[in-house]
């Protein structure tokens, strides 16, 4: 109904979990709805005591897309100048990792909402799409663009142009999907992955995420140098001192999160 909340947040542990709350519009991202998930991404990801974040569905859907019944009737200049759906780049400069269990349908939005994540579990049951096409339009959201550098031309041509979902096993084959396990399995996974990333240094996490992303973003020459550069800062840290110090005393490390 209109009153529920369109998304849920809880703390587990130092995990922070957002789960998209509209099952019965199969979680299609309306705007409040991307609002509320940025939002809650940027508190998360400011919150020291939070480690890394977890991005939870429901069984059916991840997310069946945009909102089709918002945007149906919007014109060209509505559209641009509310660059409708410009702040889901903030969620893309969220520096905390992000996990997401991805199940039943990721299409559309759905797809690259979850192409905006860090580490995607999914499931054989799992549908990745671009559909758009069937509707006239394209993919919005950066689809063209991390789909076609996750997966290469060939496969990415293929879902933008022809719409066809991939399931759970083919996404993986292709380098969409980190890990794929049992449908039932997927949620717990991913909190399992989250909760693993973090029980590590925030810091560290958080700029390893910043090196990898980099790979996106620039030339190998100059990622490599980014990286490099990020690698020495390390060495300001508590935690680095904390980290290597342990290893050499054969116990584990406490991290001081700085
Ligand atoms: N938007 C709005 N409502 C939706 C959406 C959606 N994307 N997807 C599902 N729903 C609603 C249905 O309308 C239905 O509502 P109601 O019960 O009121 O009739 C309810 O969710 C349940 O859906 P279905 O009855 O259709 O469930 P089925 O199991 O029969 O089918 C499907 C499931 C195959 C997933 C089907 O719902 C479907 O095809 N959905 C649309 C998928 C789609 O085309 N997604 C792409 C949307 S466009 C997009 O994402 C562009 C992104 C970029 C925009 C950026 C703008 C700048």
């Amino acid at each position: 109904t209109a009153d529920e909340p369109v998304i849920l947040t809880e703390t587990d542990g130092r995990v922070g979990v957002i789960t998209l709350n509209r099952p019965k519009a199969l979680n299609a991202l309306n705007e409040a709805t991307m609002n509320a998930v940025v939002e809650a991404a940027e508190a998360f990801d400011m919150d020291p005591e939070v480690g890394a974040i977890l991005l939870l569905g429901s069984p059916k859907a991840f997310a069946a897309g945009a909102d089709i019944k918002e945007m149906k009737d919007r014109t060209f200049t509505q559209m641009y100048a509310s660059d409708w759906f410009q702040a889901w780049e903030r969620l893309g400069r969220v520096r905390t990792p992000v996990v997401a269990a991805v199940t039943g349908y990721a299409l559309g939005g759905g797809c690259e909402l979850a192409m905006m994540a860090d580490v995607l579990i999914a499931g054989p049951g799992t549908r990745f799409g671009q559909p758009e096409i069937q509707l006239g339009v394209i993919p919005g959201m950066g689809g063209s663009q991390r789909l076609t550098r996750s997966v290469g031309k060939a496969k990415a041509m293929d879902m933008v142009l022809t719409g066809r979902q991939v399931d759970g096993e083919e996404a993986e084959r292709i380098g969409l999907v980190s890990r794929l396990v049992e449908d039932e399995k997927v949620q717990d996974e991913a909190r399992e992955v989250a909760q693993k990333i973090a029980s590590f240094s925030k810091p560290s996490a958080q700029m390893a995420k910043e090196a990898v992303a980099a790979a996106f973003e620039t030339t190998l020459q100059q990622g490599i140098v980014h990286e490099r550069r990020i690698f020495h800062s390390l060495f300001a840290t508590a935690d680095q001192k904390e980290g290597m110090g342990a290893f050499a005393e054969k116990r584990k490390p406490e991290w001081e999160q700085a």
